[in-house]
């Protein structure tokens, strides 16, 4: 197998390399691109050192690599994933540029994985929020149908990137530099997470409208969100209320059905948080269940952004098209 890396250097790139590392994928190539500012720098893989190279126009001649993950923000995704896809690589990119064009995939393997059977091009990640929201939500979803749902996010500053950690912790120092997001974090939370939209509802809001639909493959799921930056470094938490097309009996045969969910864990611990349960693993924590009647529940859902809601999902990805195509 032969892998490109880029946007190697950044917050969600390292963690691919990491988690690429940790599932024991070793490639027979491994590249590793970024912006000329990080060119040289050397980053550790399976024990050895791999130089970071500059992304140019030439950087992917036809079929030097058969993955290519991108995590290198949209301006960069829209000129080279198209690139690197026509050069005969399979392009796992997690910005938000590809996600809703209907020629594209936009995967969580274990909701609608078996999409990437016999699939060549661009892969889009989802956004972070999305992922966790619908794994926490797909088995109920396909049991019982979900009409609605209304979700409240806290979303740690990793979501940001390196450089909204920086500021969280710059402002914990007592600095005022208030850059990254729209009002100081530190000691705060803030309810706006991207742009604001003529709708009166920001972009981040919007992907948690628009990508559950595809991802899930019913384009009914109407999905009321708000989204808020908290100062949490890592894990981001979700509040979710959900209405459902059939009834779902007892808050027993729910989370019956909840636990059938590949890679999430439906716990009974009354407390559960995002920095010291979720941070640092692979999976999305499922707490408080609970309803009035049998059609509408609550549920407390909390995930490692940076892992489960970029990194680990891109992976997944590869591994999930790499068994389904031969590819090793
Ligand atoms: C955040 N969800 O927490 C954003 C980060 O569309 O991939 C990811 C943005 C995206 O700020």
């Amino acid at each position: 197998m032969k892998i490109a890396v880029v946007g190697a250097t950044g917050e969600v790139g390292r963690t691919m390399i990491r988690v690429l590392e940790e599932r024991g994928v070793r490639p027979e190539t491994i590249r590793f691109f970024a912006s000329p500012r990080s060119a040289g720098t050397e980053l550790e893989f399976a024990g050895r050192r791999v130089a970071v190279e500059e992304l140019t126009r030439e950087w992917v001649p036809a079929g030097t690599f058969d993955y290519v993950i991108m995590s290198a923000g949209s301006e960069l995704s829209k000129r080279f994933a198209p690139v690197a896809a026509s050069r005969g690589a399979v392009v796992i990119d997690n910005s938000s540029c590809w996600r809703m064009d209907p020629e594209k995939l936009l995967v969580v393997p274990e909701i609608n994985g078996d999409l990437l059977a016999g699939y060549r091009g661009i892969v889009a990640n989802p956004n972070c929020s999305t992922i966790q929201m619908v794994l926490g939500l797909y088995k109920v979803h396909e049991r019982f149908g979900l009409k609605t749902v209304v979700v409240s996010t806290y979303q740690a500053v990793s979501g940001a990137g390196r450089r909204g950690i920086d500021e969280l912790l710059e402002q914990e120092r007592g600095g005022s530099v208030c850059e990254k997001f729209a009002a100081p974090i530190h000691r705060n939370v803030v309810p706006q997470i991207d742009a604001f939209l003529d709708n009166g509802f920001t972009k981040e809001e919007m992907k948690m409208v628009d990508e559950p639909r595809k991802i899930l493959r019913d384009g009914s799921i109407m999905c009321w969100p708000t989204t808020v930056r908290v100062p949490v470094l890592y894990g981001h938490s979700e509040a979710v209320f959900a209405e459902t097309r059939e009834p779902f009996g007892t808050i027993e045969d729910l989370l019956e059905v909840m636990r059938e969910q590949e890679h999430v864990t439906v716990s009974d611990a009354p407390v559960v948080t995002p920095a010291v349960d979720a941070a640092g693993t692979d999976t999305t924590f499922v707490s408080r269940v609970r309803s009035f009647d049998d059609r509408h529940f609550l549920q407390w859902n909390v995930a490692d952004n940076v892992r489960v809601g970029a990194a680990t999902n891109a992976v997944r990805i590869l591994l999930r098209h790499a068994a389904l195509n031969g590819v090793r």
